[in-house]
């Protein structure tokens, strides 16, 4: 089953948002098999985000996500990285689908509140950068039938 990566960013954390983003992450079925709440170091923060570092933003974004802490999490299950883009809404806040995270809770582009993989590659290598293997947790979820169980 396919996994991805989420971070609530520091205006989500300052903003007492981490339970909402969660919960609609967990009400829609994903599986949450990694957390953890932390001040991002520097050397993290440019390794993160190392493809944006030509960008005019790049700076401001390391500025931004080394601001204060994040809450650091990897979600499960099918097409789970389509699907938490789905949820997340478009980077920008004003052009986001009405119901996702980012219309509903945010405006502006540089704090969008959240930050999830966009491919399989990116999934892969920002879970093994964020976490070493031992601590994600494989574990059965009592509902999983009932979310994505097969007819
Ligand atoms: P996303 O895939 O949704 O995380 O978005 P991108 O990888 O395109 O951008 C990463 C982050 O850079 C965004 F969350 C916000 C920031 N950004 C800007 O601040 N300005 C821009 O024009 C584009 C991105």
């Amino acid at each position: 089953m396919e996994k991805t990566f989420v971070l609530v960013k520091p205006d989500g954390v300052q903003r007492g948002l981490i339970g909402e983003i969660l919960s609609k992450l967990e009400k829609r079925g994903l599986k949450l098999v990694a957390a953890k709440f932390l001040q991002v170091p520097n050397d993290l923060a440019e390794k993160h985000y190392a493809v944006h570092k030509e960008k005019p933003f790049y700076e401001g974004l390391i500025r931004y996500i080394t601001s204060a802490p994040v809450m650091a999490m990897v979600f499960q299950g099918p097409e789970a990285i389509h699907a938490v883009r789905q949820t997340m809404g478009l980077t920008d806040p004003l052009k986001a689908e009405p119901g996702t995270i980012r219309h509903d809770f945010a405006l502006r582009i540089s704090r969008n509140l959240t930050h999830a993989s966009d491919s399989p590659d990116n999934a892969e290598s920002e879970i093994s950068l964020w976490f070493p293997s031992d601590e994600i947790v494989q574990w059965t979820k009592a509902d999983e039938d009932w979310i994505i169980g097969d007819n």
